[in-house]
């Protein structure tokens, strides 16, 4: 497997859950938009020229939520995904809520053009996250004792919402998200970015 990855980017994601995996993996490190618009051979791999893009067996994959349900399915010894029945039914329930329910609404808040739109898109995002919170009243993680996908890309999305300050998290999140933060795959996986320019 070889991940076409940009630092911090949609791809951080992925690299995390090929941590979590443990099975050796490529990484490749592109450049910036222009760059990856000038390259024939990354747009072929993804329409718009944009990361993750997963490579497998000569197929590429795009879109960050199925390269982690793949990746999941592939390593079915890692729990990260339950093997079949309603378990498996509520891994993708929640792995595709954190893209439509959590994600695209905090792009909503970014978005707003004027304080009542993003009022109205800042009260929106109350019911999810409440959602959140009830699924883990009593449990660890969103499908019990066991983390797995569903957590890492609920945690994802919630995490972007932290760093952007979108919404109130209630303390139970903040929690459950500092506890997956202090996984080592995470801190690997943090580890592989090199630091940004300015910085470096
Ligand atoms: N829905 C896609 C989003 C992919 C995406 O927007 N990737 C961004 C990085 S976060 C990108 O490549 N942007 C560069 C561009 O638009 O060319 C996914 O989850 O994989």
């Amino acid at each position: 497997m070889r991940l076409y990855h940009v630092p911090n980017s949609s791809s951080q994601r992925v690299l995390w859950l090929l941590e979590e995996v443990g099975e050796p993996y490529e990484l490749t490190i592109l450049g910036d938009r222009q760059s990856r618009l000038a390259d024939a051979d990354h747009m072929r791999r993804h329409p718009f020229g944009r990361v993750p893009v997963l490579e497998d067996d000569g197929v590429n994959i795009f879109e960050s939520g199925a390269i982690c349900l793949y990746i999941a399915d592939k390593y079915p010894q890692t729990g990260l995904l339950p093997a079949s029945g309603t378990s498996r039914g509520l891994a993708y329930q929640w792995s595709l809520f954190a893209y439509t329910e959590l994600q695209a609404k905090f792009g909503q808040v970014r978005l707003a053009g004027s304080p009542e739109s993003e009022k109205t898109a800042r009260d929106a995002l109350k019911e999810p996250i409440d959602a959140v919170a009830a699924a883990l009243k009593g449990q660890d993680f969103l499908l019990g004792s066991a983390f797995t996908v569903a957590d890492l890309l609920v945690a994802t999305a919630l995490g972007i919402a932290l760093r952007l300050k979108i919404g109130e998290l209630p303390p139970q999140l903040v929690r459950y998200l500092d506890a997956i933060d202090s996984r080592p795959a995470k801190q690997r996986a943090e580890a592989r970015n090199p630091p940004p320019a300015a910085t470096r």
